[in-house]
């Protein structure tokens, strides 16, 4: 999934991925996000990118986001997990409604019609702040954004006999965050986001067993607006982390370590009863018990 928001070098992002599902077409999905929209990276930076960057920006511009509104807007890996930029919104109860929408296909952040709503439900809605939130509630992205409940995703799981939604669209501290008992996962790749939200990054790797396993690209300890140019100049001469180059912000770094392994056996153990098997239980609980 892209984002193109707060990149320098969104360029690049979106030409090695159009190259890599150039090369590798049924090896590479890829989706659209809330951003792949002319509405919304012409605010976020991307059309000024294209400008600056290329001899007729505004043609690769106009030329990219028309490659965009070919991209699908979820998957689902062997039927069981559904892969989709935001989520579930108000309108979305099943498979079909999402299978349904048209490509190519221009965002209508109206939601004039039943299938603009649909599509701004699934590329721009959150899940609600915790799982003691059930419902649907009003979002402040925009008027017609919602935030969606632990119950609608798990009565959509249900009712489409599927594991695990997995969706991303939201800065999470950890990279990763579990909602509703584990049935859908918040997944963001980009670490340290923007240069200031020092966020771990994470990714999923999903077994042949659909066997979830997030692999964590770790933040900085501190975020760049909080070091000078004498810091990063001993950061650059320095061996990484050597107490020289410290920076008082990472103080919490211990902390954050244990907080780190805790999540991990939590998270551990939610993915277990999820989607163990017998030989993943019993090595699972052994590991756990070295956490406890
Ligand atoms: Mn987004």
């Amino acid at each position: 999934m892209f984002h193109l928001h707060f990149l320098t070098h969104s360029l690049e992002v979106v030409a090695l991925l159009l190259a890599l599902k150039i090369c590798h077409p049924k090896q590479v999905t890829l989706l659209r996000g809330n951003h792949e929209d002319p509405q919304v990276n012409a605010l976020y930076g991307f059309r000024a990118e294209c400008e600056r960057r290329c001899a007729n920006g505004n043609a690769v511009w106009t030329a990219l986001n028309s490659v965009f509104e070919w991209l699908p807007i979820c998957a689902v890996v062997e039927k069981s997990i559904l892969c989709v930029h935001g989520g579930l919104g108000a309108s979305i109860t099943t498979l079909a409604q999402l299978a349904a929408l048209p490509r190519p296909a221009a965002v209508d952040l109206r939601a004039a019609t039943a299938q603009a709503c649909t599509m701004l439900d699934a590329l721009w809605s959150d899940p609600t702040d915790s799982d003691e939130q059930p419902g649907v509630l009003p979002n402040a992205r925009g008027p017609n954004t919602v935030k969606y409940g632990p119950d609608r995703v798990k009565a959509f799981c249900d009712a489409n006999k599927l594991t695990l939604i997995v969706r991303a669209h939201q800065c999470v501290q950890d990279g990763f965050e579990f909602f509703a008992e584990g049935r859908l996962l918040t997944l963001f790749s980009a670490p340290d986001y923007g240069g200031c939200y020092n966020n771990d990054g994470a990714i999923v790797i999903v077994s042949r067993d659909l066997v979830v396993l997030p692999k964590v690209s770790l933040a900085l300890h501190f975020s760049r607006a909080h070091f000078s140019r004498a810091h990063f100049a001993r950061m650059c001469h320095a061996p990484f982390f050597s107490s020289a180059t410290r920076h008082p912000c990472s103080i919490g770094a211990q902390e954050r370590s244990e907080r780190r392994g805790q999540r991990t056996w939590r998270t551990r153990r939610q993915l277990d009863r999820r989607h163990r098997t017998a030989a993943d239980a019993a090595e699972a609980e052994a590991g756990e018990l070295t956490h406890v």
